[in-house]
């Protein structure tokens, strides 16, 4: 070797670069799974992250890799990380991360971009998008990292907008001149930061927590409602003594079943419809009171028409101050962190609480035993072809028998009759569309509930719902992960039945091909798939599926005309003034 070499490596060595700083910003901060799919310029990215021992999991398109990084936030609190190519990668992730913002869920949308020079003198480079600008009105924060020593801000900012206060989606831009922009080693490991505190704790007023207990304590008929939000705090010991010490009904929201089993004795969601109107004081604990609880007014509430309010006294646990009064008047806000907040009223409660009194406590157990026994005829009959009920009593017999399984879900009756069956026994178990009742969360999140947690995944899709992430079977099979899809097949968007009203030959706009095997995609790379037209065969796939832990596909052919127009939500669809 010449002395000219030695001095070359030696140089060498002591660089670092655009792209190994991203990966060490990200690291140094314990996050160790992209979510992504390559190409220019983040093709190299990719291949040294996995070089340098992250996760990388590669997707089929960036929609998904999105809606994955966006649910691995909502089960770690730590950002998930997508990981997407300029102008058409990035579009396709940002549905995900518009989604992420609106559920309060914290990711991290990383795209690689076109020169600026270019892209601001719109001269047409090569995929030329003013990402950051579109970015910015769909989600929480949006940052462009232009200089290598400035990765370790650009990444410690964005950690800290996503999981900081109300959490969200936080876009952030590196162009591609980025990456190769080298810096000396030592400096580049001085201009990262590791986040100290990333969310810190908000702690409530004193004076807000008592005034909350105040009104709850004055209650004849207390409700308690939880949110996602209670779930994503990770304060589940908490919240069930908060509930237990009260003695106060609850109901929990989709993403909020499991908190406290959905089988424990205060749980009132099966007289859901008595609950909400009968309440005078509702305690509000990491929910919103959006169009899902129907504005907390209107006959949901006892209101007498659509906009009235219908009596409640409200108190709202939240994180965000701005919550408060969006659709009613909030008489006692307590604002802070879900887990700060749910101990200092439990503490605030101290051991003298008086339980709400037995006739409000009696009238929601007797309506809820009649629903309970109503409901158990229906799931015992064995109708053929197979119904919702039917088929989810056997899912409810398979998630009771696996509690730490995760259920994916989506759809329209695929998804209201499974929330309303199948009982969950864990916190953070059940994930589904959420605030937006989006389709196309199915396979991302399946994919990355297997990858975070290595825990089995059910993934209880609707026939169309599952055509927005199917390609994604491949990532399961690719990747090995345990989940089980099955599809509720009725071969259409909320039944099969709809027929072409002009006569054409055209199919009805809901209807798909017939009968169609939605296994053999799943056996196109690999996996197990069945077709299921029994709950026998149904329940003897399921177990499998579980058991083996290998990736499966069920086609559950379900009657297509069981459902009903948009699931329980047909009211709002907009009615023509027209007759024809
Ligand atoms: C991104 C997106 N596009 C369209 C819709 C409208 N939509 C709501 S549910 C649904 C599909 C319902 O059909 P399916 O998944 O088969 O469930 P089923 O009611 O038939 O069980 C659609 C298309 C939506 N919610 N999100
Ligand atoms: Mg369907």
């Amino acid at each position: 070797m010449t002395d000219l070499s030695i001095t070359a490596n030696a140089q060498a060595e002591e660089l670092t670069d655009g792209f190994h700083l991203v990966i060490d910003a990200l690291k140094l901060n314990g996050i160790d799974t992209i979510f992504g799919l390559p190409g220019i310029p983040i093709t190299d990215l990719t291949r040294k992250a996995q070089a340098e021992g992250m996760r990388v999991i590669s997707f089929r398109h960036e929609q998904n890799a999105g809606n994955a990084a966006a649910i691995a936030g909502f089960m770690t609190q730590k950002p998930g990380i997508c990981l997407t190519v300029s102008a058409p990668g990035f579009l396709n992730g940002l549905t995900a991360l518009a989604n992420a913002t609106t559920n309060c869920f914290p990711m991290i949308l990383i795209s690689g971009s076109s020169e600026r020079e270019i892209v601001d003198l719109q001269q047409g480079d090569y995929e030329e998008m003013d990402q950051l600008a579109i970015a910015k009105p769909l989600c929480k924060a949006a940052f462009r990292v232009l200089h290598a020593e400035d990765i370790g801000v650009g990444i410690a900012r964005a950690i800290r907008a996503a999981v900081s206060g109300r959490p969200g989606g936080v876009y952030l831009d590196l162009p591609a001149k980025l990456f190769s922009q080298t810096l000396d080693a030592q400096a580049g490991r001085r201009s990262l930061i590791e986040v100290v505190d990333p969310a810190p704790r908000q702690i409530p007023a004193p004076d807000a927590v008592q005034r909350a207990l105040d009104l709850l304590g004055s209650a004849k008929r207390p409700l308690i409602l939880l949110g996602k939000g209670a779930a994503y705090a990770q304060a589940d010991a908490d919240i069930r003594a908060l509930v237990e010490k009260s003695g106060i009904p609850y109901l929990p929201m989709s993403m909020a079943k499991g908190l406290l089993p959905d089988t424990h004795e205060q749980s009132a969601a099966a007289a859901r419809s008595y609950v909400l109107p009968a309440a005078d004081v509702v305690l509000l604990i990491g929910a919103r009171l959006n169009w899902l609880l129907s504005h907390g007014k209107g006959k949901t509430w006892g209101g007498k028409t659509h906009k009235d309010w219908g009596g409640q006294k409200f108190i709202q646990v939240d994180i965000s101050p701005q919550e408060a009064d969006s659709n009613v008047r909030i008489d006692a806000p307590v604002v802070g962190d879900i887990g700060s907040c749910v101990s200092a009223l439990l503490a605030g409660m101290g051991s003298q609480w008086a339980k709400p009194p037995a006739e409000w406590l009696s009238a929601i157990a007797e309506r809820r035993d009649k629903n309970v026994a109503k409901m158990a005829e229906t799931l015992a009959k064995n109708p053929s072809p197979m119904n919702y009920h039917s088929a989810l009593n056997v899912v409810r017999d398979i998630v009771k028998a696996n509690p730490d399984a995760y259920l994916v879900n989506e759809g329209a009756n695929a998804l209201d009759f499974t929330r309303s069956i199948v009982d969950m026994y864990k916190p953070r178990k059940r994930l589904d569309v959420g605030t937006w009742g989006i389709m196309g969360i199915g396979m991302g999140f399946a994919v990355a509930a297997a990858v975070v947690s290595a825990e089995p995944v059910i993934a209880i899709e609707g026939d169309s719902a599952f055509g927005f992430s199917g390609m994604e079977v491949e990532t399961i099979c690719r990747y090995n992960l345990p989940v089980c899809v099955v599809v509720f097949n009725n071969n259409g968007v909320y039944r099969g039945t709809d027929v072409n009203p002009s006569g054409g030959s055209d199919v009805a706009p809901t209807v798909f091909v017939k009968d169609a095997r939605y296994d053999k995609i799943m056996e196109a790379f690999g996996g197990v798939g069945v077709h299921a037209t029994t709950p026998a065969q149904l329940r003897q796939a399921m177990e499998e599926a579980i058991r083996s832990r290998r990736p499966t596909l069920i086609n559950a052919v379900i009657d297509e005309t069981a459902g009903t127009e948009s699931g329980r939500i047909t009211s709002l669809n907009p009615q023509s003034a027209k007759k024809k």
